[in-house]
């Protein structure tokens, strides 16, 4: 006995199992080379010892070089530590951000400094401020309550 399946049929559900293996196939490989991880996250931390680790212990920002910084801020609900910078005209900064809690957005509006901070993450962005000008530095993740307040400024003399 058995279910009688046309001929045509049968090949059109090889296909589309064939296309679905090799879907499978693309994604598992992506997920192994690139390490099931989104590109900007480069380092990991532990969400939990988010304050006594270095150098989120001491979140804000430090000169690297000529015109060159690094800031380091620390999310969490409704907050971003550092609350402001402040850097001469014409720097680079690159941002480091890790969450202490939930899934955060840190985002720069028209500057292209934009991101997703996830717990257990340090997300990574530069951006160079070229004219001076008080930019606002949100949160563009729904994360709560109080969501709408979370807010920074990075401010440019
Ligand atoms: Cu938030």
């Amino acid at each position: 006995m058995g279910i009688h399946i046309e001929r045509t049929e049968r090949i059109w559900i090889r296909v589309a199992f064939a296309i679905l293996v090799f879907f499978l196939a693309v994604v598992t490989t992506a997920a192994v080379v690139d390490g099931l991880v989104p590109p900007s996250h480069i380092q990991s931390i532990d969400p939990t010892k988010v304050s006594e680790t270095p150098p989120f212990d001491k979140p804000g920002l430090r000169k690297v070089g000529e015109g060159a910084y690094e800031a380091y801020y620390v999310a969490r609900i409704f907050s971003f530590a550092p609350n402001q910078i402040d850097v001469p005209a014409g720097s680079h900064v690159t941002f480091y951000v890790t969450s202490a809690d939930v899934e955060h957005g840190f985002s720069v509006p028209e500057t292209g400094v934009n991101t997703m901070v996830t717990p257990g993450w340090v997300s990574a962005v530069s951006h160079t401020f070229k004219t001076p000008g008080t930019f606002l530095l949100i949160c563009n993740e729904y994360c709560g309550a109080g969501h709408q307040v979370m807010a920074a400024k990075v401010v440019v003399h």
